[in-house]
């Protein structure tokens, strides 16, 4: 007898079931829907994206899905990514309905969608910057993954749904989001989920190894790099790590094989505050912060027009290398200062 996974999506509230029903409308009413994901999406904004794409297909509807730029080769391969459309395909693709996906605003899906369009949008996020651009927003600024508020839509929707391919794309939101289940958003709701997904059918093995912690040989060597340039200030309590152009033409390896580097920085004993500063924009600097304490990171990254949640940020620097470092260093030692 198969076991029935414990309801947990029966703590949604009623606010969330009128959110809930008011998207199973739109789905009734519409034929033809495109997914959105932002720009480098992550493992969670791919995962919610997917997750709806094969509930979408499975009650006959057409789906388009498009993520703006480059997307990392291990998403690729993802059953449901043959609905990816290209940028042209995008054009001559006619939709009813729009999801977007754990993105806070209309910029990082490369406004292909403006807010004042007639077209319908369905925002589903956990970003606590979300700007609430849709027509139906179910924003949960609390929860460690989007995914998890998509397991509660399709568990109201019908528990039936949530086959093990689905499970699998939402198990991997909250295992990307969560850093393997060790960031300070892995709590009691995370965990349970996760637990359920399982339950569900999720691999929770075989999605770790495939899309947490395997690194091409060029990424480990490029990783080396990295680590050998790694600097602390401040006592240890600051770490910087940076990527520069040379490093990346000498490894041979990709912008998206850097995916996971920060976390050896943020490892460090005594760390408080770490920036990995990614010289690949022709513009200026990519910078990811984290933050290992109560420091938020994400009001700092929205200074220069940046986002994310309290423990890890981001932000675009259009300084050089090293007028960044000075940058983010003096802006964490103010951080620290008054903490
Ligand atoms: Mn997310």
């Amino acid at each position: 007898m198969k076991r029935i996974p414990a309801e947990r999506a029966a703590l949604s509230s009623e606010k969330d079931k009128k959110l809930f029903n008011g998207i199973i409308s739109l789905i009734k009413q519409h034929k033809r829907f495109l997914l959105v994901a932002h720009v480098d999406p992550d493992g969670d904004c791919v995962g919610s994206m997917l997750a709806i794409a094969a509930l979408l297909e499975g009650m006959g509807k057409l789906v388009g899905c498009y993520i703006p730029g480059v997307v990392s080769e291990k998403y690729k391969k993802l059953p449901r990514m043959k609905l990816l459309l290209s940028q042209e395909e995008l054009k001559n693709y006619q939709y009813e309905v729009v999801f977007v996906v754990d993105t806070p605003t209309v910029e990082r899906i490369g406004n292909i969608i403006s807010a004042n369009d007639e077209t319908i949008i369905v925002n589903i996020d956990h970003h606590p910057t979300n700007e609430r651009f849709g027509s139906i927003n179910f924003i949960k600024d609390k929860t460690a993954a989007t995914t998890i508020l998509v397991y509660y839509f399709l568990s109201f929707l019908d528990r039936g749904v949530i086959t093990p391919e689905i499970a699998d794309y939402l198990y991997l939101g909250i295992m990307m989001d969560t850093g393997g289940f060790r960031f300070r958003n892995t709590d009691e709701e995370s965990l349970a989920v996760a637990s359920e997904l399982v339950g569900y059918g999720a691999r929770a093995s075989e999605i770790a190894r495939e899309f947490f912690y395997m690194k091409k040989f060029r990424s480990l060597k490029l990783l080396s790099c990295v680590l050998a340039n790694l600097q602390l200030f401040d006592n240890g309590r600051i770490a910087i790590m940076e990527l520069t152009k040379s490093m990346l033409e000498e490894s041979r390896a990709k912008v998206e094989d850097t995916e996971g580097f920060i976390d050896y920085a943020a490892a460090i004993e005594g760390v408080e505050l770490v920036a990995f500063l990614r010289e690949i924009v022709p513009e200026g600097v990519r910078v990811s912060l984290r933050s290992l304490n109560n420091l938020n990171v994400a009001s700092f990254a929205e200074k220069y027009g940046g986002g994310g949640h309290k423990n890890a940020a981001g932000l675009v620097i259009d300084y050089d290398l090293d007028k960044s470092r000075d940058l983010i260093i003096q802006g964490f030692r103010e951080m620290l200062l008054m903490s």
